[in-house]
């Protein structure tokens, strides 16, 4: 195994082990909580470039008596040349004398044993000597050190003065990291610093930095094609009811517990592709606004708008009725049908839309999710996507999908409309329905969803 190791250093309750969590993407990496001493062993987790390389990231326990070490360190070999590497090797050896030391004891090995440090930085903190002291030991161990500014939210007035006792110390190179508020653009700079650091290992992470972006980008295109395939699945789905209250209720039923069922479902599935867990989300189910939306498929705004094409002069008014009544079984026929172009459109029609004009011979309703609930359901992924892009592993909140987003036009496709009306037209597309048969249109399906993936 070709491994570039890196050991997560830093003072008690600093996020080491939140960075763990959010480079590894593993919300249940080790343990995280707002007390110092949380993590009281290394453990270590790693990211598989092949088979035969992999970065080995090592969390330590968190430094809180620096002081007193550094105290110690420089107490030995008072009057000789030694360098820092004896002195923590040193102190080592000598442990059993300092029983109150054991913590950063595992701290000191996991310097000497690795080929690169993290220094943590909690950047609400000011700048006190305890950090001065930490800084001073990492520097005996002479390893690279790449300090992570960390809680950049709430610590941006603190970054100057960081910045400038970093320097004082020579620290030169650093990074801004925050472990709830991710941005992933932040994390791929964590590895460009490392390569500027380790030389010999420049091709090497130029490899990581690779695969992160390719495994980002396809778990963002898979995450684009599940909510547009959502879209089509919930716009599509027709039920049919027979024309009675009761009937068209109990349908109404079903095909909202449908749509939900299938939201929750895509709801799950963008949770794992990004590795969260469904423990993360607050439960809160699709509000459907007015239930359903029925389908009149029969106005003439429709059949034009589902692509029906008719003669002009019959698409208007009356000759609407004309054309269905002949696709039906050419009961009527004006005068203006009986020309050859004006049957062979009706043919069409009928061949197109066996099902609903059988349908409408039948008494029957059709029943589709309203456009309301289409939008909710849309804006919804989308909030959830986004949020899920930029949340580290670290973080503790819940996901809330409810209230997360402000219905509003603008958020929507241009298209919209257009689409919706696709995929009213095509109810074979949406394997939400049970009453449909399946036929045609895979392609146009397929075009829908690039077209849908683009909006996102
Ligand atoms: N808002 C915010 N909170 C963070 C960040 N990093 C860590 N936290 C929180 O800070 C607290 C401490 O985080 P840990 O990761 O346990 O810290 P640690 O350095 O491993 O602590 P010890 O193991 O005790 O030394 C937790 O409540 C985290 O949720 C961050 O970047 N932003
Ligand atoms: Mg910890």
């Amino acid at each position: 195994m070709n491994d570039l190791s890196v050991a997560v250093v830093g003072h008690a309750n600093a996020g080491k082990t939140s960075l763990m969590r959010t480079l590894l993407r593993d919300s249940e990496f080790g343990e995280v909580a707002d007390q110092a001493g949380t993590t009281r062993h290394v453990e270590g987790g790693a990211l598989l470039i092949d088979e035969s390389k992999r970065l080995a990231l090592f969390d330590t326990p968190g430094l809180e008596d620096s002081i007193a070490l550094l105290h110690i360190l420089r107490s030995y070999f008072s009057d000789q040349n030694v360098d820092g590497i004896e002195r923590l090797q040193y102190f080592l050896a000598h442990l059993s004398d300092y029983p109150e030391l054991q913590q950063e004891a595992k701290v000191l090995r996991a310097l000497l044993n690795n080929d690169l440090i993290f220094y943590v930085i909690d950047l609400r903190e000011p700048v006190l000597g305890k950090y001065h002291d930490e800084l001073k030991i990492l520097s005996y161990a002479t390893k690279p050190v790449i300090p992570v500014l960390n809680f950049t939210q709430q610590g941006q007035d603190n970054i100057q003065l960081w910045k400038e006792q970093l320097a004082r110390l020579n620290f030169h190179a650093y990074v801004s990291f925050d472990n709830v508020h991710f941005k992933f653009s932040d994390e791929l700079k964590i590895y460009q610093k490392m390569q500027t650091l380790l030389t010999d290992k420049e091709d090497f992470l130029a490899e990581l930095i690779t695969l992160r972006q390719q495994q980002w980008t396809e778990t963002f295109n898979s995450a684009k094609q599940l909510v547009a395939n959502l879209f089509i699945e919930a716009a599509s789905v027709r039920y049919q009811a027979d024309d009675n209250e009761a009937s068209i209720s109990a349908q109404i039923q079903l095909l909202q517990s449908s749509v939900r069922q299938a939201e929750a479902h895509c709801v799950k599935q963008l949770l794992q592709l990004y590795q969260f867990r469904q423990a993360d989300l607050q439960n809160s189910e699709l509000p459907v606004q007015q239930g359903a939306w029925e389908l009149d498929l029969f106005s003439a705004d429709n059949l034009q708008a589902f692509g029906i094409k008719l003669g002009g002069h019959i698409a208007k008014g009356a000759g609407v009725g004309i054309a269905i009544d002949l696709a039906v079984g050419g009961i009527t026929l004006g005068v203006a049908a009986l020309s050859g172009g004006v049957v062979g459109a009706l043919w069409s029609v009928k061949q197109r839309y066996y099902n609903e004009i059988q349908a409408k011979i039948k008494g029957k309703r059709y029943l589709c999710v309203d456009d309301a609930t289409l939008q909710v359901l849309w804006l919804r992924q989308l909030t959830l996507l986004t949020t899920l892009q930029q949340r580290g592993h670290a973080s503790l909140d819940k996901i809330a999908l409810k209230n997360a987003i402000e219905i509003s036009a603008d958020n929507l496709p241009n298209k919209w409309n257009s689409y919706l009306r696709k995929c009213r037209a095509y109810p074979q597309w949406s394997a939400l329905n049970l009453q449909q048969r399946g036929v045609a249109g895979p392609n146009k399906r397929d075009q829908l969803l690039e077209q849908l993936m683009s909006e996102i």
